[in-house]
């Protein structure tokens, strides 16, 4: 093989592991059949909750640990305390149980440790409670960066959809190269199309 040609297998090896690592972070961005967008990640766990696992899900019983945050845009600023925002919010916990529920049950029929968090209360659903319930805006904090403004309670800014974000929280012991196609699979059976991201629209890597 010419010197050349090294040089190019390298080059296209180097583009496909980094295409396959920010694939790996890539967010999965969705948008539902009411146009509403839903972002969802996967992530290793936050050093508080690796540190108090126990006591926010006290039956985990895995060494394995991953958090997959679901993030909806909200109808409008979760801000405030009015009928609507209410209104909103429980339409918003309903579909990310509806999710949460298919995904967690998908994962633990294939023997994986998997439970998700009520947003109304920072209860795990699958498990029994722990001594600290699980604070999703802390976690999304931790994990994605959102700055978070503090009234009588803590809502986070997510960087294009302001404080419209409602937070849900589901854990794995499944790796994300098992549970991202899961969670896209399910997210079509709710008829949540995914958005293809810029790095996913450049198919010809290996053409290159
Ligand atoms: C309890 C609660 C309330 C309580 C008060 C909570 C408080 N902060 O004192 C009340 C009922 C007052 C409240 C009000 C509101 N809330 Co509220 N609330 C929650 C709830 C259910 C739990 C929050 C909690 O317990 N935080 C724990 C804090 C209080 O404890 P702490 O001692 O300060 O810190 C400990 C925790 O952070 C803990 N911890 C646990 N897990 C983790 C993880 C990490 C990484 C870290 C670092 C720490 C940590 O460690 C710390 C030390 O022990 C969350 C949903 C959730 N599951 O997170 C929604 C939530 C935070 N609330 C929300 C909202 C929107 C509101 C309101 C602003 C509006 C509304 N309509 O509900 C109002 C306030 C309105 C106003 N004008 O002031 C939204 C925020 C959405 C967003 N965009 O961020 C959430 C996410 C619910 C939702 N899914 O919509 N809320």
């Amino acid at each position: 093989m010419s010197k050349r040609q090294v040089v190019e297998q390298k080059n296209r090896r180097l583009r496909q592991q980094l295409l396959d690592t920010s694939l790996h972070d890539e967010p999965i961005n969705l948008v539902t059949a009411t146009e509403q967008e839903v972002q969802i990640s996967v992530h290793q766990p936050s050093s508080f909750i690796a540190q108090n696992l126990e006591q926010v899900i006290p039956d985990w019983n895995s060494p394995a640990l991953w958090v997959v945050l679901v993030l909806q845009r909200s109808q409008y600023p979760l801000s405030e305390c009015t009928p609507d925002v209410e209104q909103e919010k429980e339409r918003l916990r309903e579909k990310f149980l509806r999710f949460g529920f298919d995904v967690a049950f998908n994962l633990r029929d294939s023997q994986f440790w998997s439970d998700l968090i009520d947003p109304r209360t920072g209860s795990p659903l699958l498990s029994r409670p722990g001594k600290i319930p699980h604070d999703d805006t802390a976690v999304v904090n931790a994990l994605l960066g959102f700055p978070i403004t503090y009234n009588r309670c803590t809502v986070l800014e997510h960087p294009t959809w302001g404080s419209a974000v409602y937070p849900g929280t589901l854990m794995s012991s499944a790796s994300p190269e098992v549970i991202k196609p899961i969670l896209k699979a399910i997210a079509a059976l709710h008829g949540w199309k995914e958005l293809k991201s810029s790095l996913q629209s450049t198919p010809e890597v290996s053409a290159l």
